[in-house]
């Protein structure tokens, strides 16, 4: 499995030393620069900070292909997030301590880091929330995560429970083709129909909502982390995409960690073969609950 759901793709680590030349800057400057890129939209910087001699600003210096660092960012904690940055690009970053003698202030060598290819905001729940909706059961959960630190839990006691979390909505292109994936790790999912499953639901320029496709559907009882992919294919008038993370009439545990949603080339098939489709049985029973999750209260 080529997409091991391995999202963070860190290609320099190795802090960066300050330049040499300067005989302060060991002392003075910022060390140890890390660059990690959290989704293809999202970078997150990290150094340790000197020592503080009264108040201390870094600024945060990003490069784009071979144009020139330009400042990105000016702060006070040693740690810094660009969520100005494009899916599947390659970045370098450098920072320096603004310590009231600029003149004298060293970059920090440059770190490089690779944004992957990935549309989500968080997809390993590493920033915690950000990026979804989650309901009242659903929980961040430092105990099971699969990559990372922590994944996310869905938790029903009650039978026929529906409970979902939602992604905030990406942009996408009609009839573009998406490779979509997750992880998933169920605990005692009982349903006499449904069970796990996790969604994309398409919608329009207005966000009017058009059609849904299952990532994965129907999974019951206590399966280890397990690796889930589909490629789908954007309606034509799809400007947004929207994933849902659910236990669908079902009780039990559910985990989600380490999602993946980026374009691709479209499937290599026979005509009329519908790509990723798991055979006949679940294909019925999508066609069974599409009316259920369409019926279920929206949230604002
Ligand atoms: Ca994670």
């Amino acid at each position: 499995m080529k997409s091991l759901g391995v999202s963070l793709l860190v290609l320099c680590l190795c802090g960066g030393a300050l330049a040499e030349e300067s005989g302060f800057g060991n002392f003075f400057g910022p060390a140890e620069l890390e660059a990690t890129s959290l989704s293809g939209t999202v970078v997150e910087l990290k150094w340790n900070a000197p020592p503080a001699m009264g108040r201390q600003e870094f600024e945060v210096q990003r490069q784009e292909g071979e144009a020139p660092f330009r400042t990105v960012g000016k702060t006070e904690a040693p740690g810094f997030q660009d969520a100005a940055v494009e899916p599947g690009q390659r970045y370098a970053y450098r920072i320096r301590a603004l310590d009231g003698f600029e003149g004298e202030a060293v970059f920090s060598k440059a770190v490089q880091v690779l944004t992957p290819q990935n549309l989500l905001l968080n997809p390993s729940f590493e920033l915690g929330e950000r990026g979804y909706r989650l309901p009242q059961e659903a929980q961040l959960d430092e105990a099971n995560a699969y990559e990372g630190v922590r994944s996310v839990r869905l938790e029903a006691h009650r039978w026929e429970s529906t409970s979902y979390i939602r992604a905030m909505p990406v942009r996408v292109e009609g009839e573009r083709w998406y490779q979509s994936s997750l992880w998933m790790r169920t605990e005692g999912v009982k349903s006499y129909t449904h069970g796990a499953k996790a969604l994309v639901s398409w919608f329009d320029g207005g966000k009017n909502f058009i059609s849904r496709e299952d990532v994965v559907s129907a999974v019951r009882g206590s399966q280890p982390w397990g690796f889930f992919t589909r490629t789908l294919q954007a309606p034509l008038t799809a400007r947004y995409a929207v994933w849902y993370l659910c236990l669908h009439k079902a009780r039990g545990s559910v985990w989600f960690d380490g999602l993946g949603f980026h374009p691709t080339a479209p499937p290599k098939e026979l005509p009329g073969m519908r790509a990723g489709a798991a055979g006949g049985e679940r294909q019925e029973i999508r066609d069974a609950v599409q009316g259920d999750l369409e019926s279920s209260p929206r949230r604002p």
